[in-house]
């Protein structure tokens, strides 16, 4: 099975498409996270693409359309943003505890990466084609091939608005931590919409197209979209739910492990924390019994960075005995999350911000 040079720690969830997360004790040694340890979500083939032949197309309700090589691209001011990049299936595994979620990856909490992005503002491409009046999203192509339910395949895609689309923080980007975007995450070019959820930053990007509506790509009518608890595969109306865009906050204990056995004393409890929409980690709570007391945890790198994730450490006295140590997290709108995955649970499993929590056996 190809490995895409992924770290042999990643936890591989399918080798076709390519679906792989990062253990989470590694993925908390580095406020960047490193290509060989960054997480992979596909749901199809990953594109070869000849950067020379390359052309990425601008059109819809545009002044002028464009189509723009590689080169063209990079002729346009070079502009870096750390964003972090999360899947709305992040931690779907919680949800999964509530009840069954056929036929979808169960994600742990390592379907998350941070990393420094460079490439073009898309504001700056947009400003170059021209904005039509009727313009209201931003619609996303990628090269790589999806096969659909009646074995038809088709391109992945999705959409933004456009008033998302030219903020100066969403980028068209061509590397990823100072090296060439690497194959399995869009080479060359990709989309990366800081604040939102991963499916719409678009890899192997072919085209963008502004339209009045959203994109009518399956991946933004079917999928990602949250419906109520009671919704089921079955009674679902797929033109209801919510299309998912802004990230909501959440915070995610990378350490100790789930299952730990600890000595009695002081305990380092360590994560990350993500606040969507450019918000920010106000405050980290951790609490050792569940959730009855709390302590605040203090926070470190990224904290005041719009886009990035946070890191955060408590230190815990914990005495000899089994223990529950429970993370929450409060964003600049005061916005926190809710105590349980049931209250969440969602029949396509996306979007589980529920206090995350390890158990602990200190001696
Ligand atoms: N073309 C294309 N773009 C895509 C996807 C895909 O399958 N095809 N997956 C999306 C989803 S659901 C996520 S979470 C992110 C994952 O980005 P990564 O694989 O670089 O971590 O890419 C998004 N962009
Ligand atoms: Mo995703």
């Amino acid at each position: 099975m190809e490995r895409f040079d992924k770290q042999p720690a990643m936890i591989v969830h399918d080798g076709q498409p390519f679906n792989a997360e990062s253990p989470l004790g590694q993925l908390r040694q580095n406020f960047l996270t490193s290509k060989d340890l960054f997480f992979s979500r596909n749901h199809g083939s990953i594109p070869e693409v000849n950067p020379d032949g390359y052309r990425l197309t601008v059109d819809g309700l545009v002044d002028s359309p464009l189509e723009l090589s590689m080169e063209d691209l990079r002729g346009f001011p070079k502009k870096e943003v750390t964003a972090v990049m999360q899947c709305a299936g992040n931690r779907r595994d919680g949800l999964i505890q509530v009840a069954p979620i056929p036929g979808e990856t169960p994600w742990g909490a390592g379907a998350i990466g941070n990393a420094r992005w460079a490439g073009v503002s898309l504001r700056e491409v947009l400003l170059a084609t021209g904005v039509g009046d009727e313009a209201r999203h931003a619609a996303f192509s990628g090269l790589d091939e999806v096969e659909g339910a009646d074995g038809e395949s088709f391109d992945y895609g999705g959409s933004i608005p456009v008033e998302k689309a030219l903020g100066p923080e969403v980028l068209l980007a061509y590397e990823m931590n100072g090296e060439i975007l690497p194959l399995e995450h869009g080479f060359p070019l990709r989309v990366v919409a800081p604040g939102y959820y991963g499916a719409r930053s678009v890899k192997w990007l072919s085209g963008i197209t502004l339209q009045e509506a959203p994109s009518d790509n399956y991946f933004q009518t079917h999928e990602y979209k949250l419906f109520a608890p009671g919704v089921s595969a079955e009674t679902v109306e797929f033109f209801e739910g919510l299309m998912l865009g802004e990230m909501q906050v959440n915070a995610v204990i990378c350490e100790p492990a789930d299952g730990a056995s600890l000595d009695a004393g002081p305990v380092y409890v360590r994560g990350y924390a993500v606040a969507g929409g450019g918000r920010r980690v106000e405050r980290v709570d951790v609490s050792s019994d569940g959730g009855r007391s709390w302590v605040q945890a203090d926070l470190l790198e990224g904290a005041d960075e719009p886009w990035a994730w946070s890191f955060w450490e408590a230190n815990l006295d914990l005495p000899p005995g089994e223990h529950r140590v429970v993370v929450r997290a409060l964003d600049s709108s005061a916005g926190t999350q809710p105590a349980t995955a049931a209250e969440v649970w969602n029949f396509k499993g996306y979007a589980n911000n529920s206090w995350h929590g390890v158990r602990v056996m200190v001696r």
